[in-house]
This record gives structure tokens, sequence and C-alpha cells, in this order.
């Protein structure tokens, strides 16, 4: 495909005017605040790191750091949980692909949650299929298994053509998405006393969470190249993936679709939706810690360009969408950017270009990829053929 150079993305003024009008909502990118973030390559004790081993030390430090003022800490694996297969369809999708229906049950108490995985695995292959895992955080319909509803949230038929296997659950089968939340599914199970801490997880932690316990499964599938899985989600599905992807070194490849502020957006940018309105919209998105991060940004130790640097020297594809200001496609790329070093550290090219790329045009790099899409804020079937044609080429030398 030879694309046409069309420089740097800019809002789209047109788009820019359309804007719904919102107290303390900045949609103007000269008012975008002056800010300093952390260097990726920083030790946080003033000094740079220059070795892998560093960053490794370093790594650990940043994961913590995330856990305890942004989303919370997780439990660890549950000794008793165990897997059930309750369906397997060896001639689904009229013979292309097995549907297999798996039960993840997270223990073996009788009100132990359970994570409903559904996995379609190709039948043409000549080895065990890599896998993207989506959680899903829109109606059920989007992951039809018996396919009555096609929905480009979760393409199966495409991405079975390509050789992949595809798999989702419902994100309410572990926590729902809404306030008032921390009294059911998997939060009661797992809290100690009952008493939530302000570093307890949230939402998004149990999410990327349940979808870790995904990949113990895959692990534990002969059909499955559990080496290279690729964890994606869209939105609040973007974080979590993100926040999956960052602790989870099992994933190969880490997918943010339009995952904006509190996912791959520069928080200290400050626009379109700002850690005050989400945390007031969401507080049960995070661990409490956050909280005194709104409205001072500029304080917080840490910005979203560190956890996309936790992804590396594994692969990373960050989408955004040309409309979808609200989730700042410019500080999606920026954090993206700022995140190269570490990629580089490791050896890796990373992105192909400094300059965030035009509208449509994608940036394929090694480790790395980008691209903003016109259109609204969605995980549109071009963008599935995107990941997964990029991650073709990562999988040629990974
Ligand atoms: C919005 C929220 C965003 C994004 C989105 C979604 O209401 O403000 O952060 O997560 O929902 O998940 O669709």
């Amino acid at each position: 495909m030879t694309i046409e150079k069309k420089g740097s993305w800019q809002a789209n003024p047109a788009v820019v005017a359309a804007q719904r009008p919102r107290p303390n909502i900045n949609y103007d990118e000269t008012k975008v605040p002056t800010y300093t973030v952390p260097d990726v390559l920083s030790d946080g004790k003033g000094g740079k790191i220059t070795s892998i081993e560093g960053w490794r030390k370093r790594r650990e430090e940043l994961l913590d750091l995330f856990r305890r003022e942004e989303y919370g800490y997780s439990p660890a694996v549950p000794q008793d949980m165990w897997f059930e297969t309750v369906q397997c369809d060896k001639s689904a999708l009229g013979g292309d692909a097995t549907l297999k229906l798996v039960d993840i049950h997270l223990g073996r108490k009788p009100n132990a949650p359970t994570i409903h995985l559904q996995l379609f695995v190709p039948n043409k292959r000549t080895a065990p299929a890599p896998a993207f895992l989506l959680m899903c955080n829109r109606a059920k319909t989007n992951i039809d298994v018996t396919r009555a509803v096609k929905s480009e949230f979760w393409p199966v038929e495409e991405m079975i053509a390509k050789g992949y296997a595809i798999a989702s659950f419902h994100y309410e089968d572990v926590a729902l998405d809404r306030k008032e939340s921390f009294g059911e599914g998997v939060y009661p199970y797992f809290l100690g006393d009952g008493t939530r801490k302000p570093t307890d997880w949230g939402a998004l932690s149990a999410w990327a969470w349940a979808s870790s316990r995904c990949m113990d499964y895959f692990e534990t599938d002969s059909d499955i190249d559990a080496t290279h899985c690729v964890i994606t989600g869209h939105s609040r599905g973007g974080k979590t993936a993100l926040w999956c992807g960052a602790q989870d070194e099992r994933w190969a490849m880490t997918i943010s679709s339009c995952s904006g502020c509190s996912g791959a957006a520069l928080a200290r940018r400050c626009y379109g939706e700002s850690l005050a309105v989400i945390q007031n919209a969401f507080p049960y998105w995070f661990c409490e810690n956050y909280f005194k991060y709104a409205n001072h940004e500029n304080e917080m130790p840490f910005d979203q360009h560190q956890l996309i640097a936790l992804i590396a020297p594994r692969a990373v594809y960050i989408h955004s969408a040309d409309e979808d200001l609200w989730a700042d496609p410019k500080g999606e790329w920026t954090s993206l950017h700022l995140a190269e070093p570490v990629w580089k550290l490791y050896g890796r090219k990373g992105l192909p270009t400094q300059e965030m790329p035009a509208l449509d045009e994608p940036a394929w790099g090694d480790g790395m990829a980008y691209h903003v899409r016109p259109g609204e804020h969605n995980n549109k079937l071009v963008d599935w053929m995107r990941h997964a044609d990029f991650f073709k080429e990562e999988m040629k030398n990974h």
C-alpha cells in the first residue's frame, strides 16, 4: 500500500467547533497548559537508566506506583481456580472454526464468580493459533457466539480468515460497571475483611486481572499459542487492556482503542476528558488514592506514558479516532512517543516517525504502532484488520 504523506494530524476545526461545551473541559490546543513529564528513563532518584537491568528494577517501582496511586492492587491468582469446558463445537462457522465455551471459576466456594470465556479457533492451521482476547464492555450482542448478530466490535469471521483465534468475555462477569458496585462480583469474594483501603482495586484493575485469568486458561489449551496472544479493548476496555498488558508480560501485544483519559492519553495535557471529570463519573474504576490528582496533574509522580512503557519490549498498538476529542488523540500519540526510549533501550526501533501521523496514515514501527482513523469513538473492522496485520509483521521476528 502506498501511503501519501499528509503531515502531522491536527484536530479538525469543524470537529472542535461541534463539541458540546462543558465547564472545565478544554478542546483548544492553544490552551493546553505547559507541562513537564517525568522522563521515562528516569530512575526516580535523579539518575538516568541506561541498562535493561536498571529498567527492570524501575519497572517494578512503576508498577507499584500505578497500583498504589491509580488503579489499586489486585489479589493473587486464586489457588483453587478451575476451568470447565462447557461446550466444544468443532464445526462452528460452517466448519471453519472450533467454538469453545470455557467457564473460568475463580474459586471453589459456592459464591465464586465465573468468567464465561468464549473462544473461536481456526480449524485450518498446522500449529497452535495465536489469539486475540477482547474484554467486551458493550452489550453482549456484540460478542454473540451464535453469530446471529455480527458486530464489528468482535469480528470473528474476519479474524478466523486471517488465521487467528479470537476470544472474549463480558466484563460484568467480574465487576459491574456502575457506582456502588463494590458489594458485588469479585470484590466481596476477594476482599479480606471487607473493608476497602485507599489502595484496593477498582474496576479497571478487576477487569485487567480477569483478562489475565483468561491468559491462564490459554496456557492450558494446546490449540492456542500462548506465546503469541494479544489483549485488546476499547475505551474503558482500552484502559483495561493497557493496564493488563503492562502488568502481565505473557501478552505478546497490547492494543488500546480510543482509551483516552487514564488510558493512553497524557493526563498533563488536560485536553478532553479530565481527571476531575472521570473520577466524578466513574470513581469505582480507580483506587481512592487517585482522587488527589484531579486538578493537580502536574504534581503526579507519573503519567500515562510510563504505563505504556511497562509494555516494552513487547508490542503495543495505540489507535485513536479523529472525532473522538474526548479521548485526546494527540495526548494518546504523545504518551506513546514519550514511551519509545524504553523500546530503544531493548534494541528495538520503536516508532517509524517522531511526528504524529496524519489522519488514516498508520505508522507501524518495530514493537510500536499507531493510527488515527477518521470517524467516531469506536473499535471498527478497519482498526481490527490493522492490528491483526501489524501483529503478523511482529510475529515474523518475535
Ligand atoms: C466515557 C468515559 C471515557 C470512556 C468511555 C467508554 O463516558 O468518559 O473515559 O471510557 O466512556 O468507555 O466508552
